[in-house]
């Protein structure tokens, strides 16, 4: 009878499960130009490492409690001929406990949170490479603000993409010249807003040399989806070749010394 009819509910439940596991997994190859699980550098990797730490708990604390939900459900159904049940208030212990649990579980997750947005906001060290990062609807410009990089004027060197120095932290001032956009380095470095009329700022670097995709990642108009750019680390010497390289030849296309 009814029986039937709870199991195919419970069936397509279960498919329903199953296609948005893989429906929103589908383009999570870790090899992906914007899959923050295979970092590249020391801020990324911290911020999946918070991401870990805040997930194991919250999907075992997810089980546990759709287990003893679905538990007592079935458990303690009604059944025909069933009087009033027995009435209970409160349970000292059980309270005390599941006031306890969850504010320990919070925390153990709110102390390395805290610690790491206190390290991830803080600035850049002197050693780092200086750059100004300007957004504007729809595409980047980044200026390299370290002296050695300035023409006799003393105009900072200027390219469309950006290249760091592998290993080596990068201290940049994000500017916008129009709307609000978001700078993101999805290998490198989460988001950080990038506002008109003020300077936020935001260190990473590259632990491995190679070229990463860059996005803004704030809604910003009709060309956002394209507002993209790379970033590129290489070999200091490497670094200092390539812009050298784009100083003389320019940046398209790209010099040979610019390719990691
Ligand atoms: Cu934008």
């Amino acid at each position: 009878m009814k029986l039937g009819q709870v199991s195919a509910a419970k069936l397509a439940t279960i498919a329903l499960v199953v296609a948005t596991v893989v429906a929103t997994t589908g383009c999570g190859a870790l090899g992906g130009d914007q899959n923050t699980f295979n970092p590249a550098g020391d801020v990324a990797q911290k911020q999946l490492d918070l991401f870990i730490l805040v997930l194991i708990p919250a999907v075992i604390v997810l089980i546990g409690v759709t287990a003893a939900l679905i538990y007592v459900l079935v458990r303690f159904r009604r059944r025909a001929g069933d009087g009033i049940p027995k009435q209970v208030h409160g349970n000292n212990a059980l309270e005390i406990g599941w006031t306890i649990a969850p504010a320990l579980l919070l925390l153990g997750i709110a102390v390395p949170t805290v610690a790491a947005i206190i390290d991830l906001g803080g600035e850049a060290g002197e050693d780092a490479l200086h750059v100004r990062v300007v957004a504007q609807q729809w595409n980047w410009r980044f200026d390299y603000l370290d002296p050695e990089y300035a023409d006799g004027d003393g105009r900072p060197f200027r390219t469309v993409d950006l290249y760091i120095p592998v290993d080596r932290e990068v201290g940049a001032e994000l500017e916008a010249l129009d709307v609000i956009h978001s700078f993101w380095i999805p290998k490198l470095a989460g988001k950080q807003d990038v506002v008109p009329g003020r300077t936020n700022t935001l260190k990473f670097n590259a632990t491995e040399t190679g070229v990463f995709a860059g996005q803004c990642a704030e809604f910003c108009g009709i060309g956002h989806a394209r507002m993209s750019f790379k970033t590129t680390a290489l070999e200091p010497a490497q670094f200092e070749a390539c812009l050298k390289s784009i100083a003389e030849e320019g940046e398209e296309p790209l010099p040979a010394a610019c390719v990691p």
